[in-house]
């Protein structure tokens, strides 16, 4: 029995390295300022089935400074940068964390319903951590069908659409 389950473990371990080893699927996109000369870097995310994976990375930064990250979108409707916004989100990243050269990069597993990102959803920055005084280390998904809309104001800071192809 012990033998068996230490079998399954190996298995899994085995496809998700497959996986990651044949996605090169670019989805890259900016992570533009939303001022001009402000903060500016990049995201680079796909989802395949309910695993989102990827990075988030952004430069300009104080250094040390934490930075609440969302993915905003609705169960219906296209929502963009540029365009009609909302915030209600699908997913809270964890924060964003600038190192001392103010380049904060989050590293992203995040298990989210199918097709939670898709053209039509963007990735927002934020003035301050998700919770004043605290950094935010938890993936927060919302359920199929639903949102959750922003607990208090935070200005953005660099907003990037997610591209047709992730
Ligand atoms: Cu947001």
């Amino acid at each position: 029995m012990i033998r068996r389950a230490a079998a399954v473990v190996i298995l899994s371990i085995g496809l998700i390295a497959a996986g990651c080893g044949d996605d090169d699927a670019g989805s890259g996109a900016e992570l533009k300022p939303i001022d001009s000369g402000g903060p500016r870097g990049s995201i680079d995310l796909a989802q395949e089935g309910d695993q989102i994976t990827g990075t988030i990375r952004l430069a300009g930064l104080e250094p040390g400074s934490a930075h609440a990250a969302h993915l905003h979108g609705e169960p219906d409707g296209e929502f963009s940068c540029s365009g009609e916004r909302t915030s209600a989100h699908l997913i809270n990243f964890p924060d964003l964390v600038a190192d001392d050269e103010g380049v904060a990069e989050l590293s992203v597993e995040i298990t989210a319903p199918a097709e939670t990102l898709r053209a039509g959803t963007y990735v927002m920055a934020h003035e301050n951590p998700r919770t004043m005084g605290e950094v935010a280390t938890e993936a927060v998904v919302v359920e199929p069908g639903k949102a959750m809309m922003m607990a208090m104001e935070n200005p953005p800071i660099a907003c990037g659409d997610v591209p047709a192809d992730s």
